[in-house]
């Protein structure tokens, strides 16, 4: 059971009742909180990996204190959880197993880790939290959207991300570009549709948070709209 002390990430986090203009967060944050939590999220080979560090050196140059992590995994306990999901043996998981033990592993990396730092006025940089279990289980299995929703708010104990970048692109361009190698990557090209499906579903229903970027665009293009999302949100 998660610690009762951290919900008191839920009101440092959650965009509920902040002053927007646009999108921007006004000295309101600022002033309020120094950690921020930006997740990424997109299919398979959307290109996490190389604009994550772009993200970090963002934050690096304005002197923020950060730390990136990923899920499943970030975490002792949690990478071993990673190791049970992505081994392609494990073919007979039932949909709830997979479920429940995605979230298993967000609950540990929130306690140990991403609740701590934000508290401490570090910046959290994820790759992946609840949106992907909310796209690839929810939308992909085809599993209760409430109920799938419910566990992850269970598990990230109300935990919200300030700024979610979402890059998008055609599947089959992610998977050839992935290699599909892990038992997730290895479903069907339908599967995959369905979760592209989901996350642009969860970008219309939070358009606050959710940033949609065009991942077939050169490396450099991506990176400089994350940028101007990120100065737009939190710059001077
Ligand atoms: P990464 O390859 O981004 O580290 O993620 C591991 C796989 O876990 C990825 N596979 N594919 N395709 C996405 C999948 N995943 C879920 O299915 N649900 C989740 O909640 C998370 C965090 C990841």
């Amino acid at each position: 059971m998660l610690s009762p002390g951290f919900s008191y990430i839920t009101p440092l986090v959650s965009f509920g009742d902040a002053p927007l203009k646009g999108r921007r967060l006004i000295g309101y944050y600022m002033k309020k909180k120094k950690g921020y939590f930006i997740t990424l999220e997109g299919i398979e080979g959307c290109g996490k990996s190389t604009q994550i560090c772009h993200v970090a050196r963002y934050f690096k140059r304005h002197k923020k204190p950060y730390i990136i992590v990923r899920e499943p995994g970030g975490t002792k306990i949690g990478e071993k959880i990673r190791e049970i999901l992505l081994d392609k043996k494990n073919n007979a998981m039932a949909h709830s197993a997979e479920v429940l033990l995605y979230c298993a592993a967000r609950a540990q990396i929130v306690h140990e880790v991403i609740a701590p730092a934000l508290k401490k006025g570090i910046t959290v940089i994820c790759d992946r939290f609840y949106d992907s279990t909310i796209a690839y289980q929810g939308y992909g299995l085809g599993m209760d959207l409430r109920r799938v929703q419910d566990l992850c708010a269970f598990a990230a104990d109300g935990l919200v991300p300030d700024i979610t970048l979402l890059l998008d692109l055609p599947v089959k361009t992610g998977l050839t570009r992935a290699g599909r190698t892990d038992r997730i990557e290895g479903r069907s090209l339908r599967y995959h549709e369905k979760v592209r499906k989901g996350f642009l579903a969860l970008a219309r229903a939070h358009k606050r948070r959710f940033f949609v970027i065009n991942a077939t665009q050169k490396i450099t293009a991506v990176k400089e709209r994350i940028e101007s999302i990120l100065d737009d949100a939190f710059g001077s």
